[in-house]
C-alpha cells in the first residue's frame, strides 16, 4: 500500500468538488464496524477485547504460508510502471529505489530455505509481466524473456521440492510500460485502456500454459481498491493521476470485466495436471478493512462508513460470485445499468482472498460520491497500539472482516496479513493476536478459511514508504552482497503455531506488549 498520509491529502482536496447526488443514496444493508462503540461513549472504535477461550486449534490441511511481491523484493524489473515511477525521488521516502531491494531472484535457495525453517506450506508470490514480457514487440510476437521464464521455473521447482504450495499473483501493483504510460498521466493509463482486456488474459493464458503444471492457485489481481484509488485518485500509484474519482471507478468496472477475463484464460489453458490433479484455483486478492464514523454521534459519518464497507469490501466480489452488477453503487439492483445474476460475471472466483490491515475512519465532513465521507487508515486518533505506517493495530477487524464473507458460502484463503514493525518488537504480539481471531472465524463465525499468508516474507520496498517499514517475518540486510536474513523473533513463533496447529491465549499473553513504533513517513 503506498504512503496512507500522503494518499489522502488529494482525496481531501477532491471530496467537496467531487461530492455527487448519490451521497444521499439509501444505505445499502451493511453495518459498519459490528462493535461501534455508542455515540456517548466518545470514540467509535473500540479497544481490542480478545475473543474468549483458552486455546485455538487449526483444521488439518490448512496452510501457513507468506507472501511476496516481485516488484517490492526483485531487482531489474525495468519496464515497469512503478519502478519508473520510483526513479523520481519525490514519490518514495528517501528516494529510495527497488533494485536496492533483497535482489529475490538471485537468492532463490536462500529464500526458500527461510520458508522451510518456519515450517511454510505455501507461498503467494508474483510473475511479473514486464520481466516476461518487457517490451510490446515482445508481447505481441510473444518471445518472452527466457531467462525470467528460468528464474520461475526455478523457483517453482525449488517450492516443490521444499513442498510449499505456490500461489501465483500476476499483477500486484506493477504493469509493464507500454500499458502505463506514467508521462501521460492525463491518458488513459493500465486498467482504464481498451487494450487491458484483451492483453491481460492473452497474458494469464500464456502463463497458465507455461506454468500450469507447477501451478494450480492464481491470483489475478492484487487490491484492486489500493491500485485504483492510488492511481487515480491520491497520487500514490503510477500514473499518479490527477484526482478523479470518476476515472476511478470507470476503471473499477473495467478492471473488474478484465479480472473476469483472466479468470476464463486461466481455466482454459491450466487444465488438470498430473502432479496435482487440480485444475486452475483462480481469485482476487482483495484488501477488506472495518470502516467506523469518525464521529459516531454525527448521523453523516455512520452513514458513510456504512456505504464505504459497502463499496470497498463488497462491492467487487458481489459481481464475480453472485453476478450482481450495482453499477450505481447505491447497495440496489433498481438503476439501469444494474443487474443481477450476470452469467459473464458470475461464479468467477473460485475462492475469496482477502488482505486484512486494520480500521479506517470515514469522515463526512468532506464527502466522496457513492460514499459521502473521507475514508481515512492512517494517523488515527485512537488509543490503540500503532504500527511503523501509523496505522492502528486491529485484531478484532480481522475476525469482522472474514465474517462479511460467509454469504459468499466459498472457501476463503488471507492472502496478507502482517504489520510494519522495524524495530522487532510488535510482530509476535500482532501475529498472535491476528491468527487468534482468525482461528475464531473459523470455529465460531463459519468462515472456511483454509490458509493464511504472513505479510511478508522478508522485509521488502514498501512502496511510496520506500524500506523504511519492515514486515518481513525476515529482516533483510540490504547492504550485504549476499542479502543475509535474518529471522525476527515472530519467525519462531509463527514456526511453533504451523507445526502444532493451535495456539494458546497463555502464548498471546507471553509475548511483550505493543511499544511505540519508529513512524516512517511516506514521500515528500
Ligand atoms: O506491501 C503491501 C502489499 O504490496 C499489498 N498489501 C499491503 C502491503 C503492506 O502495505
Amino acid at each position: 500500500m503506498p504512503s496512507a498520509p500522503r494518499v489522502l491529502v488529494p482525496l481531501l482536496l477532491l471530496a467537496t468538488a467531487a461530492c455527487s447526488s448519490k451521497s444521499d443514496a439509501t444505505a445499502p444493508a451493511v453495518d459498519a464496524g459490528t462493535d461501534t462503540a455508542s455515540c456517548d461513549q466518545g470514540s467509535s472504535v473500540p479497544a481490542y477485547v480478545r475473543s474468549a477461550g483458552a486455546e485455538v486449534t487449526f483444521p488439518s490441511g490448512f496452510l501457513f504460508g507468506t507472501a511476496t511481491a516481485g516488484m517490492q523484493i526483485e531487482k531489474g524489473l525495468v519496464h515497469a510502471d512503478w519502478y519508473q515511477w520510483a526513479a523520481d525521488p519525490k514519490h518514495v521516502a528517501n528516494g529510495d529505489k527497488p533494485d536496492d531491494g533483497p535482489d529475490a531472484l538471485a537468492h532463490i535457495p536462500e529464500h526458500v530455505k527461510a520458508m522451510q525453517d518456519v515450517g511454510a506450506s505455501s507461498y503467494r508470490f508474483s510473475i511479473e509481466w514486464s520481466r516476461i514480457y518487457p517490451t510490446l514487440d515482445s508481447f505481441t510476437s510473444d518471445t518472452p524473456d527466457a531467462s525470467a521464464l528460468a528464474s520461475y521455473h526455478q523457483l517453482l521447482t525449488a517450492l516443490k521440492a521444499a513442498k510449499i504450495r505456490p500461489f501465483v499473483t500476476l499483477h500486484h501493483f506493477a504493469t509493464p510500460d507500454y500499458l502505463d504510460d506514467i508521462t501521460k498521466p492525463r491518458d488513459a493509463q493500465s486498467f482504464e485502456r481498451p487494450e487491458m482486456m484483451t492483453m491481460f488474459p492473452l497474458f494469464a493464458t500464456r502463463m497458465g500454459k507455461e506454468f500450469g503444471a507447477e501451478v494450480d492457485d492464481w491470483v489475478t489481481i492484487n487490491e484492486p481498491m489500493i491500485l485504483l484509488l492510488g492511481a487515480y485518485v491520491a497520487q500514490g500509484h503510477p500514473p499518479g493521476a490527477p484526482a478523479d474519482f470518476k476515472r476511478m471507478v470507470a476503471a473499477l468496472k473495467q478492471l473488474v470485466r478484465v479480472h473476469a477475463a483472466v479468470y476464463d484464460a486461466l481455466h482454459a489453458a491450466d487444465t488438470v495436471d498430473a502432479g496435482t490433479g487440480h485444475a486452475a484455483s483462480v481469485s482476487l486478492a482483495k484488501h477488506n478493512r472495518v470502516f467506523y464514523p469518525r464521529n459516531p454521534c454525527e448521523p453523516g459519518d455512520v452513514d458513510a462508513a456504512a456505504k464505504t464497507t459497502y463499496l470497498w469490501n463488497e462491492w467487487i466480489y458481489n459481481a464475480l460470485v453472485f453476478g450482481d452488477w450495482d453499477d450505481d453503487f447505491d447497495g440496489k439492483y433498481t438503476g439501469a445499468n444494474d443487474r443481477q445474476g450476470d452469467p459473464t460475471l458470475k461464479g468467477r472466483v473460485d475462492w475469496i482472498g482477502v488482505n486484512y490491515y486494520g480500521n479506517t475512519l470515514v469522515d463526512s465532513a468532506l464527502p466522496l460520491p457513492y460514499v459521502g465521507g473521507l475514508p481515512t487508515y492512517n494517523d488515527l486518533p485512537t488509543s490503540l497500539p500503532k504500527t511503523d505506517m501509523d496505522w492502528d493495530v486491529f485484531p478484532q477487524g480481522f475476525r469482522t472482516v472474514l465474517k462479511e464473507l460467509v454469504k459468499y458460502k466459498l472457501p476463503v484463503y488471507v492472502t496478507e496479513n502482517g504489520v510494519g514493525d522495524s524495530q522487532d518488537v510488535n510482530k509476535s504480539r500482532y501475529l498472535a493476536e491476528h491468527l487468534w481471531e482468525m482461528a475464531h472465524a473459523i470455529s465460531e463465525d463459519g468462515v472456511d478459511i483454509r490458509g493464511y499468508f504472513y505479510w511478508s516474507l522478508i522485509d521488502n520496498f514498501e512502496w511510496g514508504n520506500g524500506f523504511c517499514p519492515r514486515f518481513g517475518l525476515y529482516k533483510v540486510d540490504r547492504a550485504s552482497a549476499a542479502k543475509t536474513l535474518t529471522p525476527t523473533k515472530a519467525a519462531a513463533l509463527f514456526k511453533q503455531i504451523a507445526a502444532d496447529r493451535k495456539l494458546s491465549a497463555s502464548t498471546i499473553d507471553a509475548q511483550p506488549a505493543y511499544s511505540s513504533p519508529v513512524i516512517c513517513q511516506g514521500p515528500s
